[in-house]
């Protein structure tokens, strides 16, 4: 899980970091040099004495001179332990070392875009402790990052949601999951259905892929491992009738939650666009959740939008990121569509499925060392 971005944005930063570590180093070398002899900078001195006075007075001990004793020490002083600004073409030095990393594991243009100009800023307003070079530039990476995965919000924890919901009257709440095919949505549902159940939610799952082989069994298999119940029909039949029955059914059984399945579509699919539409106009849902594979790159934002313009779509989960070596994914989607991501597929477990926050994709891309 973002193993590519966190290698190479590290690296990036480590190798800046030696690269400021030398420079200041020099800097002090030059420091400590002593200033050398004026005949040697090409200046004839004045009152040169002759070699006759030269041998009858004392040679003075450069060390032991108190006044270079003190300005020697005070200058190396300064330039070891005071904080410094970092040059501007040492800014754009470093800016293009990490903007490569970051469009090498499909962040966006857009997205590595709005990251450079939030560091820039930072690395420009920021004084950095020469002892602590690559601390201060984690510090700031890791601030830039937050910056832009902010724009997504904080994510939102679908049990409190659906809690929130439930204490309004609400009840049952629906949540319809649509995607592109195979990118997770029907274990996704299983593995929130397995997560409200521990928190106490009780839900139902509606088989409502009626179009894709062995979809109604695959539901029926999870909804059987979970423990929830499942409401189904034929292949062929009207994917909405089947998720107004499992809402009558919930309304019966007094099931808090609705699990609204969908078959896979393409956003340029007309037909299935529009029976989508359908099952919105009949279920209500109040939630409606795009589920996206985290491996499909820089065209997970695309299909975003384009499902976008026909429907609402209130929250993102990113599924397979375990798949992901790149892992940049997350960045882009969350600057790019606005939309709050909400949770991760991390595996094909029930258990695996990591709430979206930002501090969490911050922490795994530029750990805190
Ligand atoms: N590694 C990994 N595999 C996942 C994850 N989520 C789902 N899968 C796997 O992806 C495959 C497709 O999952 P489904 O849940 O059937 O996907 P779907 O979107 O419902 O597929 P369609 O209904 O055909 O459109 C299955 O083999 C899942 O086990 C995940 O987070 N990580
Ligand atoms: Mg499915």
């Amino acid at each position: 899980m973002f193993d590519g971005l966190r290698k190479k944005l590290s690296e990036a930063v480590k190798v800046f970091t030696k690269k400021e570590e030398k420079a200041i180093e020099q800097r002090q070398e030059e420091a400590i040099a002593p200033v050398p002899p004026k005949e040697e900078q090409g200046i004839e001195p004045k009152n040169v004495p002759g070699p006759q006075q030269q041998s009858i007075e004392p040679k003075k001990d450069l060390k032991e001179d108190p006044i270079i004793k003190v300005s020697l020490k005070t200058k190396l002083k300064g330039i070891i332990s005071s904080s410094v600004y970092l040059g501007e073409d040492e800014i754009d030095n470093f800016l293009e070392n990490i903007k490569v990393p970051l469009l090498e594991s499909d962040v966006s243009y857009e997205a590595t875009e709005a990251f450079l100009e939030s560091l820039r800023t930072k690395l420009g307003q920021t004084k950095i402790d020469p002892k602590n070079i690559n601390r201060e530039l984690v510090d700031l990476v890791r601030k830039s990052l937050f910056d832009v995965l902010s724009k997504s919000g904080n994510g939102v924890n679908i049990t409190d949601f659906v809690k929130a919901r439930l204490g309004s009257g609400d009840a049952p709440v629906k949540i319809l999951f649509l995607g592109p095919n195979g990118t997770g949505k029907t274990t996704t549902i299983a593995k929130l259905a397995h997560k409200l159940k521990r928190e106490g939610i009780s839900s139902v799952l509606s088989a409502s892929d009626t179009f894709r082989a062995a979809a109604i069994e695959q539901t029926e298999r999870h909804a059987s491992k979970v423990g929830v119940p499942v409401i189904k029909s034929k292949y062929g039949a009207d994917p909405a009738s089947i998720a107004f029955d499992a809402v009558a059914y919930a309304k019966a059984h007094n099931i808090q939650a609705v699990l609204i399945d969908s078959a896979g579509r393409q956003e340029t699919n007309k037909n299935l666009i529009s029976e989508m539409q359908k099952m919105v106009r009949v279920a209500k849902p109040d939630l409606i959740i795009f589920v996206g594979e985290s491996i499909a790159g820089n065209q997970l934002s695309e299909q975003v939008k384009e499902f976008g313009k026909f429907l609402k779509i209130d929250g993102i989960i990113l599924t397979k990121l375990d798949a992901d070596v790149k892992g940049g994914n997350a960045i882009s989607i969350a600057y790019a569509t606005g939309i709050p991501l909400l949770y991760f597929g991390t595996g094909e477990s029930y258990e695996a499925l990591v709430r979206y926050t930002p501090e969490f994709v911050v922490d795994a891309i530029m750990p805190n060392n």
